[in-house]
Parts: C-alpha cells; structure tokens; sequence
C-alpha cells in the first residue's frame, strides 16, 4: 500500500471509528518523559503520534522520532512548523498549506523551496488544509506564520475555506486553535465544516479535557490533537483516550 497512514485515517472515518492523536513537540519532552508519554500511548491504544511544534529550537527531531520508532509500531506522523523539521524516520508528513492565511510562503512559497528534499525523504505526503482558528489570544503559530486566525464565530468562512481546500485537492482538513489556545474551537463550527466537505477532520488545540474531546468527536472531527494538556499531565491521555474510543 502505498498510502498505509491516510488509508489508515480513511478506514476509521468510514468505520466512525474516532481517533486520537498525542502531539510530541521535540523541544518539550527529555528522553525519560519522552518515554514515559509513549509507554502510555502504547497502553492506551493512542492512534497515531503527532511529531512537531510551531518553533522547534533543538535539533532532537530525528532523535525523537527514532526512540518512538524503537520502542512502538504507532504510526509516527509529522506536524512541521517548517520545512526543517522533516525526517525521513517518521511514517508520514503532514504536508501543511496555510489556507487560512493569505501569507503566500505558508501556502506555496516554502514548499517549492523544499520539495526536492521532500519528495527525497520518501516519506508518505498527506496534502492538509490547515485552517487556524482564533483561540482567544496570538498564538506562536498566528505570529510565527503572520497570519490572521479565521474569527471564532465565523462558521460560514470556515466552511467554506475547508470546501475550497477539498476542491483544491487537499486530503484531510485540519482544524487548529494552535497549541496551548485558551478556548479550544467552538463545536458548532466543526459541525458547519463536518458537514460541508468529505474528507477527514483533524482537531486541535486547547482540548484539555475528555468532554471536550467527545463533544468535537461528536461534532464531526475524526482525529482528535491533544499536545499541551498532556505535556502537563501525560496521565490524561488514558482519561482522553477511553472517552474517544468509548465512542467507537
Ligand atoms: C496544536 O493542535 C495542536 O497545533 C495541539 O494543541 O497543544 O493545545 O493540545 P494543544
């Protein structure tokens, strides 16, 4: 199979099987907590591990995704904050265009640049549509991309940014508050988007409770993205993972 983690996100959708995603952000985790966050990831089913951060300042990416590799078969994912931030150890890379913002560097511009070392890694490329949402307050991402937030309360804009994403060819929509977000996406909005467009939800940022989890599974988003509360407290991903698989 050429495509084995999007066909993997593809099956769950079509099954209603909800997922959960664990967000490692290299410059946050030592090698003992490291391992510890995936000891539990491997006890509580997690489905896929996110590997990234808007600012990764150390050079532990290949490290990191190595003692993941080694120590379990959850599919190793690639959330770069920039094209730096790719090794070919992962299982996938999150091919992120910024479709929220009109910053042409994070919709096109960078990826030219890097796509020969890109394509090189022979990594599998998932093609994301990446809205961020406003959280509440700037976010690293919404500074570090000098990009504007989609507005909270702007469902329809929303929608249809995820519609034209999926027009344009995008394989998966990814809705993100950005990481550490007081005020995680509002339900109804993952709802307008759910039910406008095909293609499989990812949603992020600010979750930091099982509730909130289900009610964005509920709502129609397929992954959920839990980094900041469980860097906090790793014991939560047991309390988010039995409350979305409960789901399924
Ligand atoms: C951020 O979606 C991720 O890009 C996860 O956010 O760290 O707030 O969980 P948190």
């Amino acid at each position: 199979m050429n495509n084995p983690v999007y066909q993997n996100i593809l099956d769950k959708k079509a099954k209603q099987h909800k997922a959960f995603a664990v967000l490692i952000d290299p410059d946050k985790l030592d090698v003992v907590n490291l391992q510890k966050t995936i000891d539990l990831a491997v006890q509580f089913k997690i489905d896929f591990i996110f590997v990234g951060g808007s600012l990764v300042v150390t050079d532990t990416l290949d490290q990191v995704v190595f003692q993941i590799k080694e120590a379990c078969d959850i599919p190793v994912v690639l959330f770069p904050g920039s094209p730096d931030q790719i090794t070919p150890k992962a299982d996938a890379l999150l091919y992120l265009s910024l479709i929220s913002g009109r910053n042409p560097e994070l919709l096109i511009g960078q990826h030219v640049i890097s796509a020969p070392f890109v394509k090189q890694s022979g990594l599998e490329i998932i093609p994301v549509g990446y809205m961020l949402i406003d959280g509440g307050s700037p976010t690293t991402v919404s500074y570090i991309s000098n990009t504007n937030p989609i507005p909270a309360n702007k469902n329809d804009i929303a929608a249809c940014t995820a519609m034209a994403g999926e027009m344009l060819g995008l394989k998966v929509i990814y809705m993100d508050a950005g990481s550490g977000a007081k005020n995680a996406i509002p339900t109804s909005m993952i709802q307008q988007v759910a039910k406008h467009i095909k293609a499989p939800i990812i949603v992020g940022g600010g979750i930091t409770t099982p509730e909130k989890a289900i009610e964005n599974c509920k709502a129609g988003a397929d992954i959920i993205v839990v980094g900041n509360a469980i860097e906090k407290d790793p014991l939560l991903i047991q309390m988010i993972a039995d409350a979305i698989h409960g789901l399924n």
